[in-house]
């Protein structure tokens, strides 16, 4: 199928990710803010992104740190006014950045106007049509009404006081007990969101990042998940309905001028399932998961890399790559283990040996083999200064509500959001201003000296420095990019292809050095060469020989 919208930003784009409470503290209060955000762009500029996909700045409890939404269309406090939010839109736009802003269409916050006003309404009522309530199971109705899980742990849903003060309905949420799941069966709820998608479209966004893209819509009657027998894995997500949902968006989108994105969140292993939200009406991209979960191995990872490049051709989507996000472990810790892949097994894994040298290095490599697959490459807050995931927070300090939710035994998300360090050489590390009134949100570690990006600017072996190389390489070169890729023969454990004119990538996932294929120039690579051969854990970027 030939590719839709060739040519689209979208499709080659390369995307950094910033947390907003973990990004840049301007206003002292040791929790990152849109005047820190405005204050550090010129990184991410410099850095050679193309656009800013900001996780969630709307007004919220932070029952889930912004996950949990309270006012669409307005911004939290925390974080600054609308109008903070506004002129960092023009700015961006201005130094040539396109922001993209998180949706969260699943849930609200169980402070949410809507909210608030079904359970004042009582059961039965046309508010509480609005969400999923249902009365208990079990004689006085203390049993949730079905055996859904919560993605933090116990049962997915709540139980609500009734206005009279007796124990009444419960609400299904499948985050955290604030964060209610809307009902997307009401046509209200559809109508509110398209509502939404205009307000920020009209405010000068390039896309939206949709979170649990796959859980909008709900299996008809909600039935247990031991006896569902839908064809998606799960009552709770994949349903065929949440199509028409996207389709619908996307309309409203395409009534915008100018090219502009949906990146969806969606966890499914399955490849068709998967593609169908991409279809040419729907979705524009997703984030490419499989590819974050996969070991440090060359088998895995180029079964991952054709997997990918196949599904997304069944629709003529873009490919995406992502080695981490906010809710994942950092993958210089990952690929520093013995246990490379990732399954959600923090608990499993948390806590075990981690060779930074190795997993830093095996980073490297895998930045520079990110930047030169087809389509586009996500870049998490810090990726680009080798952090690694700070896994001795003590308990106490931890925030993350899966770490709650479990009771302790998740051990949470806390570790790859703790504050980016920008200079000095000691905590807050200019995260916040010198005269802070409180501390970094999260404790930085004392040894991130050596990791702020003042100590690694100039400094030709540091990541920083590789990362602005090679998006300056990527952006200077038509080869990467959007396109194809061609594997080459390759020794064992060795990945090697092309892409367009002559330009190689050749990555040793092996244990030993490999000859670098014939070349006529060395454009970049992720660590020095030994003796002229490529050493284990290394990228290199070549022109190829005719
Ligand atoms: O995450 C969705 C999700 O299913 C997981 O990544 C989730 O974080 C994990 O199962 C918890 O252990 C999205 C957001 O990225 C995440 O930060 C939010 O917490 C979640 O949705 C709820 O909005």
């Amino acid at each position: 199928m030939a590719a839709p919208h060739t040519g689209a930003w979208w499709r080659d784009a390369v995307i950094y990710q910033v947390y907003p409470r973990s990004f840049a503290d301007a206003d002292g209060d040791g929790v990152g803010d849109i005047a820190g955000i405005r204050a550090r762009l010129g990184h991410i500029r410099e850095l050679g992104a193309d656009a800013v996909w900001i996780s969630p700045w709307y007004v919220s409890p932070m029952a889930d740190h912004g996950y949990d939404v309270a006012d669409y269309r307005d911004i939290d406090p925390l974080f600054g006014t609308r109008a903070d939010a506004e002129a960092l839109i023009a700015e961006a736009r201005e130094a040539g950045l396109r922001i993209v802003v998180d949706l969260v269409p699943n849930h609200c916050s169980d402070r949410h106007p809507w909210f608030r006003a079904a359970v004042a309404a009582g059961p039965g009522s046309p508010e509480r049509e609005l969400f999923h309530f249902r009365p208990g199971r079990g004689e006085g109705g203390e049993l949730p009404p079905n055996d859904w899980p919560s993605n933090f742990g116990g049962p997915a849903w709540s139980r609500i006081t009734e206005p009279d003060g007796r124990p009444g309905e419960w609400y299904l949420r499948m985050f955290a007990a604030g964060q209610p799941d809307w009902n997307w069966d009401h046509p209200a709820v559809r109508e509110e969101f398209a509502s939404v998608l205009r307000f920020w479209l009209d405010r000068g966004v390039a896309g939206f990042r949709i979170d649990v893209a796959d859980y909008l819509a709900k299996a008809p009657g909600l039935p247990d998940r031991a006896e569902y027998t839908g064809e998606s894995r799960d009552p709770w997500s994949d349903q065929d309905a949440v199509h028409e949902i996207y389709r619908g968006w996307r309309r409203v989108l395409d009534s915008y001028d100018g090219e502009r994105v949906f990146v969806a969140e969606l966890w499914n292993d399955d490849p068709v399932r998967f593609a169908r939200y991409l279809r040419p009406d729907e979705l524009h991209s997703a984030f490419n998961f499989p590819f974050l979960q996969a070991r440090w191995d060359a088998r895995a990872m180029r079964e991952v890399i054709d997997a990918t490049i196949a599904e997304h051709a069944l629709v003529g989507a873009p490919t995406t790559w992502v080695l981490s996000n906010h809710d994942t472990t950092r993958h210089v810790t990952r690929y520093g283990r013995v246990e490379t892949g990732y399954g959600f097994n923090r608990a499993e894994l948390h806590g075990t040996p981690v060779d930074l040298e190795l997993g830093t290095r095996r980073a490297r490599a895998a930045a520079l083999l990110t930047m030169a697959l087809p389509g586009c490459v996500y870049i998490y807050q810090g990726d680009e200064l080798g952090l690694w995931e700070v896994e001795d927070i003590p308990m106490e300090l931890r925030q993350d509500p899966a770490v709650v939710g479990t009771g302790g035994a998740d051990p949470g998300r806390d570790g790859c959001r703790v504050p980016i360090p920008w200079d000095g050489d000691r905590a807050p590390y200019g995260f916040s201003p010198p005269d802070a009134d409180a501390g970094p949100w999260l404790p930085q570690p004392a040894d991130w000296k050596a990791h702020t990006v003042a100590a690694q600017t100039g400094d030709p072996d540091s990541s920083l420095e590789l990362y602005r190389r090679a998006l300056a390489v990527r952006r200077a070169e038509p080869a990467l990019g959007d396109g194809t890729l061609t594997w080459l023969p390759a020794p064992g454990g060795v990945l090697s292809f092309t892409r367009g004119q002559g330009l190689v990538c050749t990555v040793n996932l092996s244990g030993e050095p490999a000859e670098l294929p014939p070349h006529t120039e060395l454009l970049l690579t992720s660590g020095p060469l030994d003796h002229g051969l490529l050493p284990p854990d290394t990228t290199v970027w070549l022109r190829g020989a005719e």
